[in-house]
C-alpha cells in the first residue's frame, strides 16, 4: 500500500462492521483504533473531524467518513 491509513472504529458498531468486512474481503491490513476503548484515539478523531462518528478512514492524514464512502473507496483502490 502506497498510502498511510488508520481506521477509527469500534467493533460493536454495525457501520464499522461493514468496513471491517470489506477489509477482510480485500485482504487488507490497516491499523485500527478503537474509539470506545482508547480515549486518546477518540480525541484524535475529534481533532480530525470535529466529531466522534465512526467509522472514519484517515488516508494520508485526511479523514473519510461514512461507511458507504469508505467501502467504495477501498473497492476502487484495491478490488481486482
Ligand atoms: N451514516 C454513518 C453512520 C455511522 C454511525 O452512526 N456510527 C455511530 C456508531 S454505530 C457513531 O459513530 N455514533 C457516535 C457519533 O455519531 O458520534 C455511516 O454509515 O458510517
Amino acid at each position: 500500500m502506497s498510502k498511510q491509513y488508520t481506521l477509527y472504529q469500534f467493533p460493536e458498531c454495525p457501520f464499522c462492521q461493514l468496513v471491517l468486512k470489506e477489509l477482510d474481503k480485500l485482504k487488507l491490513e490497516i491499523p485500527t483504533k478503537n474509539t470506545r476503548l482508547d480515549s486518546e484515539a477518540r480525541e484524535e478523531l475529534i481533532s480530525l473531524t470535529g466529531r466522534t462518528q465512526v467509522p472514519c478512514l484517515v488516508i494520508d492524514g485526511k479523514p473519510l467518513l461514512e461507511s458507504n464512502d469508505i467501502v467504495n473507496y477501498l473497492r476502487k483502490e484495491y478490488a481486482q
